[in-house]
């Protein structure tokens, strides 16, 4: 097991992104084998469970209210449909179930709601993961209590580069959420998205700021943006692959014992850079033919890429 480091400086970050590519990939891969099984990828479905109409204003996201994405917005999901929707995950080999709210905060009401659902999911015998905007420190103890597993809660980009994708909160008030999730002894699962006009420091000031909390996150997923018709960030470009890469491989390297999930944007990646991705580190993915308001890879092409790599999807995480 490597050992973790939690007071990485940007000089070192930033020579990681400028090793060679090969030798980058190499010191990624080894870290990567010394931690996990490289043939293992671990599987999670989502359920956005309230859709659209979110008072915040991420400027790459289909359910603000801000832009018009021609999305429909939708109550939070009855409880008998989240049951079924996880009890078809968990039949296709998923083993957490993740469930989306389109808010800036939950209502201690909603949050009674999200707690019942849960419970459905780990009475399914499944891990449980929602992501429901910001959280009071009383929120997130009653979520540790009803036994919810994971909190996904995204730093997005760096703390320079926010204000340019976000305004209606800090980078600080995300770094709050986390701590208290952090706090109330919840598995913290938080990453990024590549794609949304950062620069390199970027991508490194971000990484940065995952790898020195006091805990690494357990979870780092890596979106690559899906752009959405209709909001800010829509005719963004797009990272090249080998840069996208390359920040998968620098999360390894600084997170060794952090499982990184390859997440958003598998759709308009090829498999090739599927397979590099995992070779750099990735050992997670979404699993199941949507994410939340966009599609995803289905599983039948998943399930024959997985094939195709000798990958086996983790049983047991
Ligand atoms: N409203 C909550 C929040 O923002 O924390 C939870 C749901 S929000 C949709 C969850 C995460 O999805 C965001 O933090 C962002 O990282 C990711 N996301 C949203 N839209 C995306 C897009 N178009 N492409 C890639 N990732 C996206
Ligand atoms: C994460 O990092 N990515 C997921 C999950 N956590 C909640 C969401 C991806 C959303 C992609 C765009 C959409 O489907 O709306
Ligand atoms: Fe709302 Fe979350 Fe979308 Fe931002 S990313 S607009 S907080 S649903």
């Amino acid at each position: 097991m490597s050992e973790l480091k939690h007071d990485w400086t940007l000089a070192e970050i930033n020579q990681l992104f400028d090793l060679p590519f090969n030798d980058l990939l190499f010191k990624a891969h080894s870290i990567h084998r010394e931690n996990f099984d490289p043939n293992k990828v671990q599987v999670s479905s989502l359920l956005n469970i309230k859709t659209g109409a979110c008072p915040e204003d991420c400027s790459y996201c289909s359910q603000s209210s801000k832009y018009d994405s021609g999305l429909e917005r939708e109550k939070l999901m009855q409880i008998q449909q989240v049951k079924e929707a996880a009890k078809k995950a968990k039949d296709l080999g998923s083993e957490r179930f993740c469930m989306g709210a389109a808010w800036r905060n939950p209502t201690d009401k909603s949050l009674d709601v999200v707690i019942d659902m849960i419970k459905e999911v780990k009475d399914l015998g499944m891990e449980s993961c929602v992501t429901l905007g910001m959280l009071s420190e009383p929120q997130a103890k009653k979520l540790k209590e009803a036994g919810l597993d994971y909190y996904n809660h995204n730093i997005d980009t760096s703390k320079e580069h926010y204000s340019n994708v976000i305004t209606t909160r800090e980078f600080q008030d995300r770094l709050d959420t986390i701590d208290h999730v952090q706090q109330a002894g919840i598995n913290v699962c938080s990453g990024g998205i590549l794609g949304l006009g950062e620069t390199v420091e970027d991508r490194a000031s971000m990484l940065q700021t995952l790898a020195n909390m006091d805990q690494h996150p357990n979870s780092v997923p890596m979106n690559l943006l899906v752009p959405v018709p209709g909001t800010p960030f829509e005719t963004m470009e797009r990272p090249s692959d080998i840069d996208f890469i390359r920040s998968i491989a620098v999360a390894r390297i600084l997170m060794p014992q952090s499982v990184v999930r390859l997440s958003a944007g598998r759709t308009d990646m090829s498999e090739t850079m599927q397979a590099s991705c995992f070779f750099a580190g990735a050992n997670s993915v979404f699993y199941g033919d949507e994410l939340l308001t966009t599609p995803n890879v289905t599983q039948s092409r998943d399930e024959a890429l997985f094939k195709g790599l000798g990958i086996n999807m983790h049983q047991h995480a």
